[in-house]
C-alpha cells in the first residue's frame, strides 16, 4: 500500500552538507529508485509500471528527451526517471474533501514539495470570483466558463495559451490549432525558458533549430565536448550512451563551473562493470570555466584552428557563407580577455585546441549552462562556428547536440507551439483547416508576462507546467497573474499556479503519460520526438485516478467546442475520440510527418527529416551554413558580487520537489542553500554554515531579496555561486533576458550578500 502523504510542512531551511561524490548512478541510486517508487505506487505497481517505461510497447518516460537506444535495455530508465513515473503514477489522491478542508490562502503557504505530495488531481475544481476555496464544478460547466470568459475579450490577443514540454503531438497539435483559429499567436512555452536561444542560433545558422545528431554518431565520434550541462542528474541515460562512446575510443571534455559527478564517473547499473567496480571514468579534460565564458572559450579554440591551419576548406567553400568577416573577427580574438572571461589556465584551452585538431568528428552537447545567459545566441552561434570550422555538421559521428529538458518539448514546437510560427506553417494549417491564422507575432513567456501585469492579457490558459513558479521574477509574475479575469490549468498534479490565481480559476485534471486512454473509439495512444528528432508513440497501461478523467486533447477539444459550436469547420468531437484522425491531418500540415500513423507503428517510430544532418543542405535565408560574427562579451560583476547561477538538485524535476536531497553534491536535507568558493566565500566574509540574504541588483536599480540561504564551500569556479530553481526565481529580474531569444537569464544574476533575515515564514 502507498504511503500517505506528509500532513506537515518539513523545515526546508535545515539543509546538512557532506563532501560531493565523484562518480555517479551505481547501486545506491538503484536501491533509492525502487524504495521512491514503492512508497507512491506499492512494490507491485511500481515494478511493473517502470518495466513499460521507454519499451516499444510502453510509454515515454515523463522525464527528460533523451533518446531510446534502439534496442532498449529491459531497464531503459534512470533513478531519475523513475522519481518523475513515481511522481504521476502515485496512489495518493486529491479530491474535493482536500479542497473543502484546505481554504486557498492556506495552500498559497505550503512549499511546493508539500503541494506535489499530496497526489493526482481527479475532479475539475472551481474558484469563484471571491471565494475562499476551490468546489467542484462539472466538465461541461468549466468549459463553458472559459468560453464565456473568451468571448467577452475585446480581442483574441487578451488570451494567452501556455504550454510546458510534456504535452503530446496531439493535444499540442490540437491545442495551437484551437488558440489560432481563435485569432492569437499568443502559445508562449516552456522552451521560451530553456532552449530558445539553442532555437534561435540553429536556425540562423543552420536552418533548423534541432540537434543534428542521432546516438549512433555520440558512438562514433572522436570527441565530445558537454558545456554546461548536468547529465548524470539531468539526463542520466546520457552517461550509458557517453559511456558507450568512450569505450568506442571518444575523448570527452567537460566546460562547467562545477566538477558535476555523473560527468567525472558513471557506474552503470546495466552491467557488473558498474555494479560491482569503480565504473567508467568519463571526463578527459575539465574546463573549470567561469560562468558565462564559454563565448570566449570557443572563440580562443577558433583562432587556434584558424591560425594552425586546421580549416576544412572544401566544406566550408562548398557550404558556407560568411568565412571571411568571421575570420577577421576570430584572428583579432584577444587571449586576456579570453583569460579573464573564462578563468582558465591558458595550458588548458591550448590542451583542448590540441585535442580539437587531432580529432575528425566532433559533437558539442549543451543544456543549460550556454542557454540562460544574455549572450547565449552569440554563444551557441560561436559553437556553429566551432563545428562549421572543420566540418563537423553532416557527417557520421559529428554535429550540434542541444540536449532537450521536457520528454516533449521539442515535439510541441514541432507541432508548432511557438509565438513566432512561419508563414509556410500558417498557409499549410490554414489550407487545412479552412481559416486565416492570425499572422501576428504572439507573446513569449516573458512577454506574457508584461501582458499580464499591465492588463493587456485577460485569460490565461496552461496546458501542463507551472508557470508562476518557472518563470522569473515570482512577485512581479504573482502580481500579473492575480490581475487577469480567469487563470485555468490543466494539470496532473496541484502547485503554486493553481493558487496564485485571477478572478477566478479553474484546474482541469488530466490523463499522465502513464495512464490508460480510453475513448468511445476504444484505447488511444499519443506520440512524442525526443531530443534527436525520433519520433514514436507513447501508451499509458495504468487505471486513471479517476474515471472521468480527460486527455489533454480532449480537454482542447471540448474547451474548442464550447467556443465555436457544433458547426465548425474543424472536427474536434472526431479528434477527441479518435486521434488518428487527428494525426492525418498533423501528415497534411507538419513536414515530415506524412503517413504518420503508419510510420508510428514501426518499433522506435521514425526519425524526422534534418537537412543539414541529413544531405548537408541548409534552409538558411542564404542557403548555406552562416559563419557569424559575435563579439567577445562575458557578464561584468561590480566588486563585492558574485553571479548566481540558478540549477537544479538531484531530487527535483523543474518546480516538482521530489525530495531534499542532492546526494552528489553532498546535501542533505533541505534546499536553500548557496554554494560558494571557499576564496569567494573568505573575501566576502561567508562562512562555512553561516546563513546570508541573497540580494540580487539590476541595470534600473531595482533589488530583490531571497532570505536565509545556508553557505556551503563548494568548489565552484571563482566568481560565480550557485543556488537552486525555483525559490531563487524571486532574485530574476523579468528584463534580464538573452539577446534574440528572450530566455530569462537564469545563469547569471549579480547578487550580493546581507546578513541573514532568518526563515522564511
Ligand atoms: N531529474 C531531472 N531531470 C531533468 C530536469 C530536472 O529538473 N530534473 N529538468 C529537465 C529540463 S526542463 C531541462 S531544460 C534539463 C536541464 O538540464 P541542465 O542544463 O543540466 O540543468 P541545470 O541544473 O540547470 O544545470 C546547468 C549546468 O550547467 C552548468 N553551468 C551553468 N552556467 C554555466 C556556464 O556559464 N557555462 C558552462 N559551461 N556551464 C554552466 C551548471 O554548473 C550545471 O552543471 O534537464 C531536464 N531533465
Ligand atoms: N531560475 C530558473 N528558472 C527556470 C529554469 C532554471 O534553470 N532556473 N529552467 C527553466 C526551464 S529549462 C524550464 S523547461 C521551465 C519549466 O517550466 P514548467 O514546464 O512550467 O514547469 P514544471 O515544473 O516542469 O511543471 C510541473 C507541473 O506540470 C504538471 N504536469 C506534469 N505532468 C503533466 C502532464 O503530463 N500533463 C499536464 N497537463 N500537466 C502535467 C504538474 O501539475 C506539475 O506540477 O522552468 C524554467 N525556469
Ligand atoms: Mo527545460
Amino acid at each position: 500500500m502507498a504511503k500517505q502523504a506528509p500532513q506537515s510542512d518539513p523545515a526546508q531551511d535545515a539543509p546538512e552538507v557532506s563532501a560531493p561524490k565523484h562518480s555517479a548512478v551505481g547501486l545506491p541510486a538503484v536501491g533509492h529508485t525502487v524504495r521512491m517508487a514503492a512508497e507512491q505506487m506499492g512494490a507491485r505497481r511500481a515494478v511493473s509500471t517502470l518495466l513499460k517505461v521507454n519499451q516499444h510497447t510502453g510509454f515515454d518516460c515523463p522525464g527528460c528527451a533523451w533518446p531510446e537506444p534502439d534496442k532498449p535495455h529491459a531497464v531503459e530508465f534512470c533513478e531519475n526517471g523513475a522519481k518523475a513515473v513515481a511522481e504521476e503514477a502515485t496512489e495518493r489522491r486529491i479530491r474535493a474533501e482536500f479542497f473543502a478542508a484546505h481554504p486557498v490562502a492556506e495552500l498559497a503557504e505550503r512549499s511546493g514539495y508539500w503541494l506535489g505530495q499530496q497526489g493526482r488531481l481527479t475532479q475539475p475544481m472551481l474558484l469563484d470570483e471571491g471565494a475562499t476555496h476551490y468546489t467542484p464544478v462539472s466538465w461541461d460547466d468549466a468549459f463553458a466558463l472559459i468560453a464565456e470568459e473568451l468571448r467577452a475579450l475585446d480581442t483574441p490577443d487578451a488570451a494567452a495559451f501556455y504550454t510546458s514540454g510534456r504535452t503530446s503531438n496531439e493535444a499540442a497539435f490540437a491545442y495551437q490549432l484551437f488558440a489560432r483559429r481563435l485569432g492569437t499567436n499568443n502559445l508562449p512555452d516552456c522552451s521560451n525558458m530553456c532552449h530558445e536561444s539553442s532555437g534561435s542560433a540553429l536556425t540562423e545558422t543552420l536552418g533548423v533549430g534541432k540537434g543534428s545528431v542521432s546516438l549512433q554518431d555520440l558512438y562514433q565520434a572522436d570527441l565530445i565536448i558537454v558545456a554546461g550541462q548536468n547529465p548524470g542528474t539531468n539526463h542520466p541515460r546520457m552517461l550509458a550512451a557517453l559511456e558507450r562512446a568512450k569505450r568506442a575510443g571518444a575523448t570527452i571534455v567537460s566546460v562547467n563551473p562545477l566538477p558535476e559527478a555523473g560527468l567525472e564517473r558513471f557506474k552503470n547499473p546495466q552491467n557488473v562493470r558498474g555494479v560491482v567496480g569503480n565504473g567508467t571514468k568519463l571526463t578527459d579534460l575539465f574546463l573549470q570555466i567561469r560562468l558565462g565564458g564559454d563565448l570566449a572559450l570557443f572563440r580562443a579554440v577558433n583562432r587556434m584552428i584558424l591560425e594552425q591551419d586546421g580549416v576544412d576548406r572544401a566544406f566550408v567553400a562548398e557550404h558556407c557563407h560568411g568565412f571571411e568577416e568571421f575570420e577577421a573577427q576570430a584572428l583579432k580574438t584577444d587571449r586576456d580577455e579570453v583569460l579573464a572571461a573564462t578563468g582558465l589556465p591558458w595550458e588548458q584551452i591550448e590542451e583542448l585546441g590540441r585535442l580539437v585538431l587531432a580529432s575528425r568528428k566532433v559533437i558539442v552537447c549543451w543544456a543549460m549552462g550556454l542557454t540562460q545567459h544574455k549572450h547565449s545566441v552569440p554563444t551557441i552561434r560561436e559553437v556553429v562556428n566551432f563545428l562549421l570550422l572543420r566540418g563537423n555538421v553532416g557527417r557520421p559521428g559529428a554535429g550540434v547536440c542541444p540536449v532537450r529538458g521536457h520528454s516533449n518539448v521539442q515535439g510541441d514546437r514541432t507541432m508548432g507551439i511557438f509565438e513566432r510560427p512561419s508563414a509556410a506553417f500558417l498557409d499549410a494549417l490554414g489550407a487545412e483547416f479552412d481559416f486565416e491564422p492570425p499572422r501576428e507575432h504572439g507573446h513569449d513567456a516573458v512577454d506574457t508576462i508584461r501582458a499580464m501585469r499591465d492588463g493587456r492579457v485577460k485569460v490565461f490558459l496552461a496546458m501542463g507546467g507551472n508557470f508562476v513558479a518557472a518563470t522569473p521574477d515570482t512577485e512581479v509574475t504573482e502580481a500579473a497573474m492575480r490581475r487577469c479575469r480567469l487563470t485555468v490549468h490543466v494539470s496532473t498534479k496541484l502547485n503554486r499556479s493553481h493558487l496564485v490565481t485571477g478572478a477566478r480559476a479553474l484546474i482541469l485534471p488530466t490523463l499522465g503519460r502513464t495512464d490508460r486512454d480510453t475513448t468511445a473509439a476504444g484505447d488511444q495512444f499519443v506520440s512524442v520526438e525526443d531530443s534527436m528528432g525520433q519520433v514514436h508513440a507513447s501508451r499509458g497501461r495504468l487505471r486513471p485516478p479517476a474515471d472521468d478523467l480527460l486527455s489533454e486533447t480532449a480537454i482542447v477539444c471540448r474547451v474548442a467546442q464550447a467556443v465555436f459550436g457544433p458547426e465548425d469547420s474543424v472536427p474536434w468531437a472526431e479528434f477527441a475520440a479518435d486521434y488518428d484522425t487527428l494525426r492525418d491531418r498533423i501528415a497534411r500540415v507538419v513536414p515530415g510527418f506524412e503517413d504518420y500513423n503508419t510510420k508510428l507503428h514501426r518499433p522506435g517510430g521514425f526519425t524526422l527529416p534534418h537537412g543539414p544532418r541529413d544531405s548537408r543542405t541548409f534552409p538558411t535565408a542564404t542557403g548555406k551554413a552562416n559563419f557569424t560574427v559575435n563579439p567577445l562579451t562575458a557578464p561584468e560583476v561590480p566588486p563585492g558580487r558574485l553571479l548566481l547561477q540558478t540549477l537544479r538538485s538531484h531530487d527535483q524535476y523543474n518546480t516538482t520537489i521530489y525530495g531534499l536531497d542532492d546526494r552528489y553534491r553532498g546535501i542533505k536535507g533541505g534546499r536553500r542553500v548557496v554554494l560558494v568558493n571557499p576564496a569567494d566565500a573568505a573575501e566576502l566574509g561567508l562562512t562555512e554554515g553561516g546563513y546570508t540574504d541573497l540580494v540580487s541588483e539590476w541595470t534600473d536599480g531595482s533589488e530583490r531579496r531571497a532570505p536565509h540561504f545556508r553557505v556551503v564551500h563548494y568548489p565552484v569556479a571563482r566568481g560565480g555561486a550557485a543556488a537552486y530553481y525555483p525559490e531563487t526565481n524571486v532574485l530574476v529580474p523579468l528584463d534580464s533576458t538573452a539577446d534574440i531569444s528572450n530566455t530569462p537569464t537564469s545563469k547569471a544574476v549579480v547578487v550580493r550578500f546581507e546578513p541573514d533575515s532568518g526563515p522564511v515564514a
